[in-house]
């Protein structure tokens, strides 16, 4: 039983590869693009792979904090998309007060707003007046993250950074990758777990050969081909 899971690329890329939340075949993405690889983190669907990715997230949140002032007192506030982003937000908040003792405030949205009750369409911290750092699963063309910056502005709240558990690091609206555009726009710093460079690695290492993971080296030139055409 692990006593403190810390976060490793290798063990979460294995993992994913395990549990199918890394899968190769020809996968049509929210772009258009056609890739032969994709990852669901819809899949993360065990305490073991949600701990290590919300320990991977609460450890780079940790990191991005004390470089910019030392000072892990000061407010952090968390944001995760409807609907993936929901439960990696709240695993978040929780791994960054056990292993890190940082007491994060933490929110998300829900897709329809409520009419009744408290109301409105966000549920959590307040996060009107905040600089806020938003947690998503994969970042391709960026489509998706400049949706949630626009959720946050519109309740009046800034964005402070970005998390994504994977970067494709493919082409957002132009030739800089989407990461690279997001944090040329808002001026913050975005980061990631993993990136495509990272799953090629690892699948081309003879780790991943013995475990049969790559028996097929075309799924590899094929990655490479893609990330030709579309990465940065
Ligand atoms: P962009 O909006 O193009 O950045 O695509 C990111 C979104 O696409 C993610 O939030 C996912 O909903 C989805 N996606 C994946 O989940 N995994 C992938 O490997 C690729 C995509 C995708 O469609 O690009």
């Amino acid at each position: 039983r692990p006593q403190d899971p810390t976060f490793s690329s290798h063990q979460f890329i294995q993992l994913a590869l395990d549990n199918q939340v890394l899968k190769f075949g020809e996968f049509v993405l929210k772009s258009g693009r056609i890739s032969p690889y994709f990852f669901n983190a819809g899949l993360l669907a065990t305490g073991e792979m949600l701990s290590l990715l919300a320990r991977g997230y609460a450890d780079a949140l940790a990191e991005q904090i004390s470089a910019n002032n030392g000072d892990n007192e000061q407010e952090l506030v968390i944001f995760g998309a409807a609907y993936k982003g929901i439960p990696f937000v709240a695993a978040t908040a929780q791994a960054l007060w056990l292993h890190h003792g940082i007491n994060a405030k933490w929110g998300y949205n829900r897709k329809e707003a409520k009419t009744h009750g408290e109301g409105g369409n966000l549920v959590g911290a307040d996060v009107s007046g905040k600089a806020v750092w938003v947690l998503d699963d994969v970042i391709t063309a960026g489509t998706a993250m400049r949706e949630v910056v626009e959720i946050l502005e519109q309740a009046g709240a800034s964005v402070a950074g970005i998390l994504v558990a994977l970067d494709r690091k493919e082409k957002g609206q132009a030739e800089h990758s989407a990461i690279q555009e997001l944090a040329a726009t808002l001026e913050v710093p975005v980061r990631a777990l993993v990136d495509i460079d990272d799953l090629i690695s690892y699948l081309a290492d003879a780790h991943g050969a013995q475990n049969g993971q790559h028996k097929d080296a075309t799924q590899l030139a094929k990655m490479q081909h893609y990330r030709e055409q579309y990465g940065v």
